[in-house]
């Protein structure tokens, strides 16, 4: 009785599967100082967005007072705000950004 292989190797297909990994949103804080332009730069080149997309998420963040950038991993977030800040404090702009759970 008991003891069979299969028992123990076959799963529930449920139980099989793996949970998505947690998602992180990159989010953007407006603030007075940074240019307009910069915003759209830094949105193009860390964030893939073509000018167009770039200039609206720009003006969302400046009416808004934040606006996501983009959702990743957790990894991949953290280094895209690491990024951003570190190309704002060379430039000398204020600019802020944070990494997010998404709901
Ligand atoms: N509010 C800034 C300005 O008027 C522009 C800006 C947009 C800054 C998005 C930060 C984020 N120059």
């Amino acid at each position: 009785p008991g003891g069979g292989d299969g028992d123990s190797v076959v799963m529930e297909r449920r139980a099989q599967r793996v949970a998505p990994p947690p998602m992180f949103q990159v989010v953007m804080l407006n603030d007075d100082y940074t240019p307009m332009e910069f915003v759209v730069v830094v949105l193009q080149e860390f964030f893939n967005k073509d000018r167009e997309a770039a200039t609206q998420i720009m003006l969302k963040i400046h009416l808004d007072g934040r606006g996501v950038c983009g959702v990743y991993s957790r990894d991949v977030a953290s280094t895209k705000v690491e990024q951003v800040l570190d190309a704002a404090n060379k430039a000398g702009h204020p600019l802020q950004c944070v990494s997010e759970p998404v709901e």
